[in-house]
């Protein structure tokens, strides 16, 4: 009975080993955060760009580490956010077509934005 206990250990731990390596399925919640820095007087959200599947379910943290409030818009999703400083904010939505969408910063437009590239599963 104890070696047999064993056994299902052994195959309960490969599963799970099995299981983190293979890759992500989609329709997943994508989780991300993004922090917004100030490099040589030129505000940034990091990362810059972004990876998803079509179907996903994405999650983003926005941290604006700096002194004023700074925006997120993904315009082709339908989202908007203005995050205060010093604060966080988390926004969520559907990836539901793929291609390459640029997120900004719409409350100042030098602010630079990214993208998000949703790709078929
Ligand atoms: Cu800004």
């Amino acid at each position: 009975m104890r070696v047999c206990g064993w056994r299902v250990l052994g195959v309960l731990a490969l599963v799970l080993v099995l299981g983190a390596a293979l890759p992500s399925a989609a329709g997943e919640v994508k989780k991300f955060t993004l922090i917004n820095v100030e490099l040589d007087g030129t505000k940034i959200w990091l990362p810059s760009s972004l990876i998803v599947q079509e179907g996903d379910e994405v999650e983003l943290t926005l941290d604006n580490k700096l002194t004023a409030p700074h925006g997120f818009k993904i315009a082709e999703f339908g989202v908007e956010v203005e995050v205060p400083s010093k604060r966080k904010s988390t926004v969520r939505f559907t990836a539901s077509k793929a291609g390459l969408y640029p997120f900004i910063c719409h409350l100042h437009p030098p602010h630079i934005g990214g993208q998000i590239l949703v790709v078929k599963p």
